[in-house]
């Protein structure tokens, strides 16, 4: 079957109307910080596939590993006939779920969410030509404000990979999964991908890589901004920080002003001192322990866990 058309639940206004929001919030706050979300535009949607490909970024790989191992099982243990995917972009290790699925049958739908039309467009049309008989029906939304826009009915299988659930702040991921449970009926399922704890020495080249291209997805935030709010930011005035948070278990991306930077943005006057920084993401690692009690205070019973042979990254698969 071909792609349906994209069902648009995040409007052109309401996107930019949120970036505005985002940016006047975050650039006069003290410390300064972005949401990660706006990293995804074409451009940056590209560079974030080039890092899943970069020998240091070991999340992707493994949990491709896990997927590898596990699809049949979680085919077989959820029976699934709608499989909705949150920030999908590529979808491209949805693929071993999908072909699981296959072979299993009874999977009907493929629901695939993410904020980035173009990451989505292509998907979508990738999906439905090599899937023959799967309806595909991409949704262009925020999953932190769109759960109750999910389909319904039908046995439902909500992924959530990548560890992208790391990239929300510890209050903002508990509301994110009340809400999680609250889109879902007794009897959906919920997999969530979580990048696991471990020598920083592994976890920070993931995110400063010898090439340069998370510093250039770093970048590419300020350069969202200037298209879409005419600010002037100068992003090579910037340079790329990833730093291990110890007490709080995460890594932080930020931009460093290499000198006094400043910047005209939503008719603000923005001044960054020599080695300010501005906080562009939060990727949080997890300890299974904790991932299984998050889950359960959100409502969802945790029947399995799995890893990668090399204990890298966790797959958790929750029953709603
Ligand atoms: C979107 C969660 C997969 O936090 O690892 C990659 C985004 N940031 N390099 C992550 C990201 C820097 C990524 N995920």
């Amino acid at each position: 079957m071909s792609a349906e058309p994209l069902e648009i639940h995040l409007e052109e206004q309401d996107l930019s109307r949120s970036l505005r929001d985002d940016v006047r919030t975050g650039l006069t706050a003290q410390p300064r910080w972005l949401p990660p979300k706006w990293f995804y535009d074409a451009r940056g949607s590209e560079l974030f596939e080039q890092i899943t490909r970069l020998p240091e970024y070991y999340p992707t790989r493994a949990e491709r590993a896990v997927l590898a191992e596990r699809a049949d099982t979680i085919a077989e243990v959820t029976g699934a006939k709608t499989l909705i995917e949150l920030g999908a972009g590529s979808s491209e290790k949805t693929r071993l779920l999908l072909d699981a699925f296959t072979r299993h049958g009874g999977l009907g739908t493929f629901v695939p969410l993410d904020v980035s039309v173009s990451a989505l467009r292509q998907s979508t049309a990738e999906i439905a030509a090599d899937y023959p008989g799967l309806r595909v029906r991409g949704i262009v939304g925020d999953f932190t404000r769109h759960l109750d826009r999910l389909p319904a009915g039908g046995r439902r299988l909500v992924i959530f990979l990548g560890g992208t659930i790391g990239n929300l702040l510890p209050a903002e991921r508990a509301e994110f999964l009340a809400a999680m449970r609250a889109a879902l009926e007794a009897g959906d399922w919920l997999l969530i991908g979580t990048d696991l704890v471990k020598d920083p020495a592994v976890i920070v080249p993931a995110y400063d890589d010898a090439a340069g291209v998370t510093a250039e997805f770093n970048r590419n935030v300020l350069r969202v901004i200037n298209r879409e709010l005419g600010a002037d930011f100068d992003p090579e005035a910037f340079a790329h920080v990833a730093l291990w948070d110890p007490d709080r278990e995460w890594i932080e991306m930020r931009l460093r002003a290499r000198w006094p930077v400043r910047v005209r943005v939503l008719g603000l006057d923005v001044g960054f001192d020599a080695g300010e920084e501005l906080r562009t993401e939060v990727s949080a690692k997890f300890r299974p322990e904790g991932i299984a009690a998050e889950l359960r205070a959100a409502g969802f019973a945790v029947p399995d866990f799995w890893t990668d042979p090399d204990g890298l990254f966790g797959v958790t698969l929750a029953r709603a």
